[in-house]
């Protein structure tokens, strides 16, 4: 099984330039209730470093790039993502970083629900912990 879950969003492009239409269960798999975005960053700074006990996401790179890492406890996957026409789905349960930002880079992620720092595991032993007691 892959970890690395991208979507492919339809570019409606002409002349004028590209439209991409973001729309909940139909091209994003669940009921969206947040919009965020990560902005300013530094190629020398990494972020995230946690999973989620329930949050599904969809992250988008609108401008520049960075590279994810998944890790479902068993083994660790990374992609690129570096275009507005792909979203790469990170379910609840997976362990992500970001790393190697470009200073450009605009990451716009979708979420199934509100923020909720109770819904965060940011201590990668609790991670691997909870992955053993589901299997
Ligand atoms: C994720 C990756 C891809 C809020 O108050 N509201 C929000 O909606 C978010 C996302 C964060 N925050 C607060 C929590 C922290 O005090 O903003 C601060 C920075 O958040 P964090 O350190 O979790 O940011 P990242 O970039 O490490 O992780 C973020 C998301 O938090 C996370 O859900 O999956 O992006």
């Amino acid at each position: 099984m892959t970890l690395i879950r991208t979507i492919e969003f339809e570019a409606l492009s002409d002349e004028r330039g590209g439209l991409v239409s973001i729309e909940q269960n139909n091209n994003i798999p669940f009921d969206i209730k947040r919009v965020y975005y990560i902005f300013d960053t530094q190629s020398n700074v990494s972020r995230g470093f946690h999973s989620h006990k329930n949050l599904q996401q969809v992250a988008i790179c609108m401008k520049g790039s960075c590279r994810f890492v998944i890790d479902d406890g068993v083994s660790r996957e990374e992609v690129i993502l570096n275009k507005p026409t792909v979203g790469l789905y990170i379910d609840n349960n997976k362990w992500r970083e970001m790393h190697d930002f470009s200073e450009d880079c605009i990451l716009v992620v979708i979420a199934s629900d509100f923020y909720d720092e109770s819904d965060y595991i940011r201590d990668y032993s609790v991670f691997l912990k909870g992955i053993n007691c589901d299997s």
